[in-house]
């Protein structure tokens, strides 16, 4: 799929901060008006630099441009192996980051979806290898 070679180039350099055991606020998430999906690049991800991108569109499935996007990844196993960093918006409801796993084993991945009428998160489970 070409268009995604070209999305990890322009969002190379962006990549999640590894922070120490980031106490993560409880961010209650409104109502779900909003749907996100998200794909990885390579598929399965592998240890090292993995690209996490997200499709969101609203309720009536239009793509939802110009939000701020963010994106937390904690190690399953580890409680204070966390990273947290914001996708950039990519056009057309995308938003991508990459992430540097430095362990394989489970991952959580919360995106944060906010905009002035949107505050929506989403978790997803990731295996890498
Ligand atoms: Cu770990």
């Amino acid at each position: 799929m070409r268009p995604l070679k070209a999305l990890f180039i322009l969002s190379i350099g962006l990549t999640l901060l590894l922070t120490a055991c980031s106490g993560a606020g409880s961010a209650a998430p409104a109502q779900a008006t909003v749907a996100v999906a998200m794909n990885v690049l390579p598929d399965p991800p592998v240890v090292g630099d993995v690209l996490l991108y997200f499709n969101v569109v609203d309720a009536q499935g239009q793509p939802v441009t110009g939000a701020d996007v963010n994106v937390m990844a904690g190690h399953t196993e580890m409680s204070s192996m966390t990273m947290q960093g914001n996708a950039t918006d990519q056009g057309k409801g995308i938003y991508a980051i990459t992430t540097n796993f430095s362990m394989a084993g489970q991952w959580k991945i919360t995106v944060q979806v906010k905009t002035s009428a949107i505050d929506h998160s989403e978790d997803f489970n990731l295996a890498v290898r």
